[in-house]
């Protein structure tokens, strides 16, 4: 899943585009290729935004918005009709920032606009931030017309497209949790249970950090806390598991074919992330072979609801040759602190050339309960797209026909 060229010929099956600024009137997400004849439950989307927003250590900007999206194209009735599908996420923001952020009035007309705009303009860019680069790039003094693409607001928009495909999996009996396994130095101790999701997605649901264990979680509320009150910011480590994909998706015939080069980079281009793994990730290099791989084991009782080839272990994360092997697919996803700090760090002022503070922009202080949301979401977008790959995009009766068929055949 991603928009490549026009004309690629890349076997993507869906492709998608968001747009809008962080504090511009609305995000719109585009998604093309999902097949017709689908009914996408809106409540479910909004559920998802929802929970998106939530999470001990977010900003001030979360009490202003809820997020909801407005259908403008593809679903007619409920039902997809297999063309492009639209999503709007209106920003409530927006009504504080109309003037600073309006689109078309013009400030050399308009002394009280330009003085307002001059006001919130900043050449002071954040260290860790796109600012400077994307500055340097696009040729702006004003450091706005960059940090509004730029933010994480954007997430949200992708959330959107990843909760629609995250429904069409569920269709097909997938199911996605996540849940946060590190905040800043609080980490969850390694050994964990996954084999009920359930049980994962609810004590991570009750959680304010996603957190399934409640000491660790009083840790990471702790370090939250500390780094607000010292008016820093934290990162940390989200695990995404999705179980019940079929066996054979992906492919390895082109390295860009590959699931897990397509989940990581996926992942990679979430804001703030730094690192991704797929199952045991860097643990394997230190590890041997026999120790690393999963052993194959075939059900012999006829059991038709039981998986005929399983695995006892899962190190592989599910994925095994750019192919999902039908065990649980398992990724970690780790992110950096936030760049957006109250306690500014040293910069150069690019119209000045001279030291600085880095602005001050109001931000959350920790995202990770909130990435975990993201990753969920846009793995979603990446395994339908993988899904719809092998087993057509067309309309969903013709999808599920060639799943059926794939997955009772005789092998
Ligand atoms: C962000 C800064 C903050 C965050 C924002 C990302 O926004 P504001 O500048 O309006 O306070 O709240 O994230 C969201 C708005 C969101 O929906 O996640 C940034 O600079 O990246």
């Amino acid at each position: 899943m991603t928009v490549f060229g026009l004309f690629s010929t890349l076997p993507y099956m869906l492709t998608y585009l968001t747009s809008g600024e962080s504090h511009g009137p609305q995000l719109t997400a585009f998604i093309d290729g999902f097949p017709a004849g689908f009914p996408v439950d809106i409540k479910r989307i909004n559920y998802q935004l929802a929970r998106r927003q939530k999470g001990f250590g977010r900003g001030g900007r979360m009490k202003i918005e809820k997020d909801e999206v407005e259908v403008v194209s593809g679903i007619r009735g409920g039902c997809t009709m297999g063309g492009p599908i639209t999503l709007v996420i209106h920003n409530r923001d927006w009504e504080n920032w109309t003037d600073i952020m309006h689109p078309t009035r013009l400030v050399s007309e308009d002394l009280p606009l330009r003085q307002k705009r001059q006001a919130t303009e900043t050449s002071r860019p954040r260290p860790g931030h796109a600012d400077l680069a994307g500055a340097i790039k696009w040729n702006h003094h004003d450091m706005r017309n960059v940090l509004e693409r730029a933010s994480a607001r954007e997430t949200a928009a992708r959330v959107a497209l990843g909760a629609l495909a995250r429904q069409l999996l569920e269709h097909f009996n997938v199911a996605f949790v996540s849940h946060v396994v590190q905040i800043g130095p609080a980490s969850l101790p390694p050994g964990y249970d996954r084999t009920d999701l359930t049980k994962i997605a609810r004590l991570s649901k009750a959680s304010e950090v996603c957190c399934i264990d409640r000491e660790t979680e009083r840790q990471m509320i702790d370090a939250i806390k500390s780094a607000i009150k010292q008016r820093d910011s934290l990162g940390g480590i989200v695990e995404v598991i999705v179980r019940g994909l079929p066996i054979g998706l992906g492919g390895f015939s082109q390295g860009y074919h590959r699931l897990d080069g397509k989940l990581t980079g996926a992942m990679m281009a979430i804001h703030s992330v730094k690192g991704v793994e797929i199952g045991l990730g860097f643990q394997a290099a230190e590890m041997r072979g026999s120790e690393v791989h999963d052993e194959i084991f075939y059900n012999t009782d006829g059991d038709p609801v039981k998986k005929k080839f399983f695995r006892k272990t899962n190190n592989a994360g599910g994925i095994e040759g750019g192919i999902t092997n039908g065990e649980d697919v398992i990724i970690r996803v780790a992110a950096k602190p936030i760049s957006s700090l109250n306690r500014p760090l040293t910069t150069v002022d690019v119209k000045t050339k001279k030291p600085a503070e880095a602005m001050v922009e109001r931000a959350d202080n920790c995202v990770v309960p909130a990435l975990a949301v993201i990753c969920e979401n846009v793995a979603a977008l990446v395994l339908a797209d993988a899904f719809l790959d092998k087993f057509g995009s067309d309309n969903l009766a013709e999808t599920e026909r060639n799943y059926r068929a794939f997955i009772n055949a005789d092998y």
